[in-house]
């Protein structure tokens, strides 16, 4: 199979049929085997119906239902696990992204070599002030912090290679770093492609202001991880010692300027300095603790995958 159309949806009624008819229809055109995933997470509306329907009448449609939303993330990897084409394209289900950037996606895929291609909304038809400048800052927030150079971060529309979907672990809130999860997973080749986007024809959005407040807290997380995560103490044990260090190297001068140079001075407990060595000593002592706890906690996980093989030999 060539290629596995994911889309994960909530409440998304009105549009399922015209973006079935859509895909459809670009995918005969050229001719591609494909099938048409849809992971309905929780729709409290007819969206499932409308699946089943469309999935009794073609063989290529299927469809996963959640129990209860468990949220975009998770709706993904659930897609990505069943996944059977060679390139696996992300879409949003509420037509505004365009099936026909389909084809070139692919052809980025299979004959430039990309692992992954992210689109860009270049051209945005969403609202300024709620949508777009917060999404600007966003972007530029995790180009700097993750070193991937892409516009676009959290664009719906989005290719990948087989090998990518079915390696990177997409949980939480992260589908909007999955740019940044290949990259960490050892998938550099990561492109982008300007794409078409519409205005929502139907419904409304589904996703608040506060995805800004979780998406720049799961950037920290996501930076910590890539570049701690395995390793916990060389940060916090660094933090603790230079803490640690100030905090001794005041009590020091204290003591030594208590017994020797100025004994009728004042006391050191009048002093602001021992409390600024007294109060960094103690959270010094507290990064160590953690990076030994975190140090415990790692050693103690089954930790499922520690590291990606790319090809074996003779086995
Ligand atoms: N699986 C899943 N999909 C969701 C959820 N919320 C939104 N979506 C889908 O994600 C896509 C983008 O959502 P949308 O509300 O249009 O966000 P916007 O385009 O960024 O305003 C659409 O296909 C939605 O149906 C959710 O909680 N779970
Ligand atoms: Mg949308």
């Amino acid at each position: 199979m060539q290629i596995s159309v994911v889309i994960p949806l909530l409440n998304e009624e009105e549009s399922l049929t015209e973006l079935f008819d859509w895909i459809t229809s670009v995918m005969q055109s050229n001719s591609y085997s494909y099938e048409i995933i849809f992971i309905d997470d929780g729709s409290t509306d007819n969206s499932w119906e409308i699946i089943s329907t469309l999935s009794n009448q073609n063989e290529s449609v299927k469809g996963i239902r959640f129990l209860r939303n468990f949220g975009k993330s998770q709706a993904l990897h659930a897609g990505f696990e069943k996944a059977q084409g060679n390139v696996i394209i992300t879409m949003d289900a509420d037509l505004q992204d365009n099936p026909n950037e389909i084809p070139e996606l692919y052809n980025m895929i299979v004959k430039n070599g990309f692992d992954l291609v992210s689109g860009w909304k270049k051209k945005r038809y969403d609202s300024v002030i709620s949508k777009n400048l917060p999404s600007k800052l966003f972007n530029w927030a995790a180009r700097k912090t993750s070193g991937v150079k892409l516009h676009d971060f959290n664009c719906g529309l989005k290719a990948y290679k087989k090998d990518v979907v079915k390696n990177i672990d997409v949980n939480g809130e992260m589908h909007r770093y999955i740019p940044l999860l290949a990259k960490n997973a050892g998938f550099s080749n990561i492109g982008e492609k300007v794409v078409k986007h519409q205005a929502r024809k139907y419904g409304e959005t589904k996703f608040g202001m506060n995805r800004f407040i979780h998406g720049f807290l799961d950037l920290i997380t996501i930076w910590f991880l890539s570049h701690f995560g395995k390793r916990p103490m060389h940060l916090f044990g660094a933090l603790g010692f230079i803490m640690f260090a100030i905090g001794f190297a005041f009590a020091l001068y204290l003591g030594i300027d208590k017994l020797f140079l100025n004994p009728m001075g004042r006391l050191i407990t009048q002093r602001p300095q021992f409390y600024i060595a007294l109060s960094t000593m103690i959270i010094g002592t507290q990064f160590f603790v953690a990076g030994f706890l975190g140090e415990l906690i790692l050693r103690n996980r089954a930790d499922k995958k520690r590291y990606l093989v790319e090809d074996e030999l003779n086995f």
